[in-house]
């Protein structure tokens, strides 16, 4: 094993890469600031890695691969050091959520959430990767046919900052689980706890060199990671942009993708719904995590009847939102980074010109730091759904509101975006759920409900621009995997 965890880690101060179990700084010795987004102080580094560094991790895990023994080891031995990896996320659960919720500024609540959804992960791949299996197929006489499940080789995980340590976990769980060895790049706003994590998995007994992390900036690290030709497949969540620029780059090796991008999801309310049970989820759904959700409910489209009706509802919830540090654990803390934040408020301030209704304000905690990056709620009403408000992304606690006239006009609207990654449906009518759930063009349908990116167990993934593959459940599994055909001839 690498530097021991109490010098590189707990200290706070020497966040470093991990390439073949071992904690090195990035070969330049550049490095990048880490601040809080609560206030905007600097209070660690990352190494800024480049394409050299890259190399040597993905070589790294190559070797690992190419020589074993994790690539050959029975699968429910892989499962076990899974198993013991989410034992030592539980057992450092206080650190790590402390840790994530200082690094992306989210509540602290909200850190802890994630750690329950990590560990969640590593529990599910650590008890599912001995349960897939191949076929046996029906051939021509005097042959038996039979298909394996093959892990690709290495993997190059490249995670947003949105939710750092749930991401990784769901492509780290699925990817160790099928036998792959990892190269995990960060985002540079979010590092610190898959440095964690990459060394608890050490000291869970996955092997040297099976899990790399390298952080860095993604025009250096993340480019040269996903067109590295030792490379066998890139899984990547982030921006649509983005996504794009990875996949021609992979494209070059022609390599597999799996692509989690954006979305513009969509709550969907008849009249007859129980608005009890809605009204609280329709704000949760926006914002959870300050709307920095990719399965952000940001649009919701109310049935004609009720709309006067929710729409005050929802204006009075929205006026009583705060924004504040991560610590304080109010409604929502500071986005990721100014750049965000100035992109947010761009965006609101651009409605607001354009004349988009403002039913609701939030606000921002009058003690939170200047220097934070906060963002109060905003609710929109009565919006053209043409509008650029009701068609881009925000990433952000903006929600916007539709009136709509029947079923036909509550799909079209529902998929009337380049988006399809998840949808709520609320109605007491089955027949109803079951016809539109059939009609919405999303990855994840939630009816009667919204889980926000739902449970570890449940495939999730995009239609349209929001991308392909699934990730989580079993799903991932064979994402992570490639079929191998096997033909005996014994006639
Ligand atoms: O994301 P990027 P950004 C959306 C959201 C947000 C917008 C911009 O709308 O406002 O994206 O955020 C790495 N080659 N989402 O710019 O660029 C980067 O280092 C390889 C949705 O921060 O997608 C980081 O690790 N890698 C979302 C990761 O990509 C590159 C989550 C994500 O960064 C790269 C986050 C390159 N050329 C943002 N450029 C979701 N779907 O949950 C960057 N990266």
């Amino acid at each position: 094993m690498g530097t021991p965890l109490s010098r590189t880690v707990a200290e706070g101060s020497a966040f470093m890469n991990l390439i073949d179990g071992q904690s090195v700084d990035s070969l330049s010795g550049e490095r990048i600031d880490v601040a809080s987004p609560s206030d905007g102080k600097v209070f660690s580094s990352i190494p800024a890695s480049n394409a050299a560094d890259v190399d040597r991790a993905v070589k790294s895990a190559h070797k690992a691969f190419e020589e074993g023994p994790w690539s050959r080891m029975p699968a429910v031995e892989r499962g076990r050091c899974l198993t013991r990896l989410f034992h030592l996320v539980e057992k450092h659960g206080d650190e790590l959520a402390a840790l994530e919720s200082r690094d992306t500024g989210k509540p602290a609540r909200q850190g802890k959430a994630d750690v329950t959804a990590t560990m969640r992960y590593y529990e599910f791949y650590g008890g599912a990767g001995d349960k897939i299996h191949g076929d046996t197929i029906p051939f021509l006489e005097g042959y038996t046919a039979l298909t394996l499940r093959e892990p690709h080789g290495v993997v190059a995980g490249i995670i947003p900052w949105n939710y750092p340590m749930q991401i990784m976990a769901r492509v780290a769980g699925a990817a160790l689980a099928m036998g792959n060895t990892l190269v995990v790049k960060p985002a540079e706003d979010a590092s610190l706890s898959a440095i964690r994590i990459a060394q608890l998995a050490l000291e869970a007994g996955v092997p040297e060199g099976v899990f790399n992390v390298i952080t860095g900036y993604g025009r250096d690290a993340g480019a040269a990671l996903s067109s590295h030709p030792l490379v066998d497949y890139v899984t990547f969540t982030g921006s649509t942009a983005t996504g794009t620029a990875i996949q021609q780059a992979a494209a070059i090796n022609n390599r597999g993708v799996t692509m989690e991008l954006g979305g513009k999801s969509a709550q969907i309310v008849f009249a007859d719904a129980d608005l009890d049970a809605a009204i609280p989820v329709l704000v949760n759904a926006i914002i959870q995590n300050a709307g920095q959700t990719c399965s952000a409910g940001s649009r919701v489209l109310l049935e004609k009847p009720i709309y006067e009706k929710v729409a005050t509802a929802l204006a009075e919830r929205f006026s009583k939102l705060v924004a504040g540090p991560h610590d304080a654990d109010l409604d929502l803390g500071p986005l990721i980074n100014k750049t965000q934040r100035d992109r947010v408020a761009g965006m609101i301030a651009a409605a607001k010109a354009a004349g988009v209704s403002v039913l609701a304000e939030g606000s921002v905690h009058p003690d939170a730091p200047s220097g934070g990056y906060y963002q109060a709620p905003v609710l929109f009403g009565s919006v053209d759904p043409n509008a650029v408000i009701a068609q881009e992304e925000v990433f952000g606690p903006v929600l916007t509101l539709f009136a709509f006239e029947g079923e036909d006009e509550a799909v079209r609207l529902a998929n009337g975006t380049d988006f399809g990654l998840v949808a709520g449906i609320w109605t007491r009518d089955g027949a109803r759920q079951h016809r539109i759930a059939k009609r919405v063009r999303a990855g994840q349908i939630f009816v009667n409900g919204y889980g926000a990116g739902g449970g570890i167990e449940l495939p999730f993934g995009g239609f349209k621009k929001s991308g392909h593959g699934r990730e989580k459940g079993f799903e991932a599994l064979y994402d992570m995997s490639a079929t191998k055909t096997i033909v005996f001839n014994h006639g």
